[in-house]
């Protein structure tokens, strides 16, 4: 990606919120993407709860996707998205969440818009980006087929709209027309959600939730994927699940017992950039 093309995507996010990143996978990667996530939807959907119908529910929530199969391994990491995060998140951003998400087909469940950083109590609007989502577009997005909504500009806006969703603010939403292989990326403090799938067909995204360096994700890697896995996976997927600190201190492996010595002047200990994966 050229300088230009970057800091276009970063004035969009900027300004709108979001911004559609187009070709970034193949219609090829697509499909096997789709074929994938329906066979683990297939082969390990939860049973319903007792009461619990399958009208009860609008979509599928898939993950572990990082353990069932290295064909997923390089979503996170991929260079034309991460640049784009590495600007709006500063170096050594993490993943926070990785999920695919299918919406059945004739749905009118519609999700509220709400901001993916409600719960961070950080006043808004924030300083900079705090978080940001991918939304790898597997199957068409669009009003038709359930696409992702976002108001342009709420970045901007209170969280308070988040329990106002017949505010006039919230009805500016776009739902842009997606082809498979676009990645959509918007900042996490962007009203945003999924929408009625009108369609006949399913609509699903992989979506790729990152947060900075400096704060907690929502999931827990060291306790999500054994070791011995992470050790098989790319490094640059090990850095981003936490294996490597944020600016070579915050995330530091510091359980050892005992004393050390330390000094300024330049010869004491130095830390660890990355934690050790044995
Ligand atoms: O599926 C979508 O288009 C958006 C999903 C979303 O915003 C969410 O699950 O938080």
């Amino acid at each position: 990606m050229q300088d230009a093309e970057l800091q276009a995507h970063l004035e969009a996010v900027e300004e709108q919120g979001f911004t559609i990143l187009p070709n970034v996978f193949s219609v090829e990667r697509a499909n096997a993407f789709r074929k994938r996530i329906r066979e683990i939807e297939r082969d390990t959907l939860h049973p319903l709860e007792p009461g619990e119908t399958e009208e009860d529910s609008s979509f599928y929530r898939t993950t572990g996707l990082l353990r069932v199969d290295p064909m997923f391994w390089d979503v996170p990491i991929d260079p034309k998205v991460t640049k784009v995060v590495e600007g709006l998140l500063g170096a050594d951003f993490l993943l926070s969440t990785f999920s695919g998400i299918d919406l059945k087909p004739k749905q009118t469940t519609i999700q509220p818009l709400h901001p993916d950083d409600a719960l961070v109590p950080v006043s808004r609007p924030h300083e900079r980006p705090i978080g940001c989502t991918a939304m790898w577009v597997i199957t068409d997005f669009g009003p038709q087929t359930g696409g992702t909504r976002l108001v342009p500009g709420s970045q901007r806006e209170p969280l308070d709209l988040l329990f106002n969703q017949d505010d006039e603010r919230l009805r500016e939403a776009v739902q842009p027309d997606m082809k498979p292989g676009s990645v959509l990326l918007f900042d996490h403090a962007t009203f945003h959600g999924g929408s009625d799938n009108h369609s006949d067909e399913w609509r699903l995204g992989l979506q790729v939730s990152y947060h900075a360096g400096w704060i907690r994700p929502y999931t827990n890697w060291f306790r999500s994927v054994p070791i011995e896995e992470v050790r098989e996976f790319p490094e640059k997927l090990q850095d981003v699940l936490g294996y490597k600190t944020f600016m070579g201190g915050i995330g530091s492996a510091n359980a050892g017992i005992g004393s050390y010595r330390e000094s300024y002047s330049g010869k004491g200990r130095t830390r660890e950039p990355r934690l050790p994966l044995d």
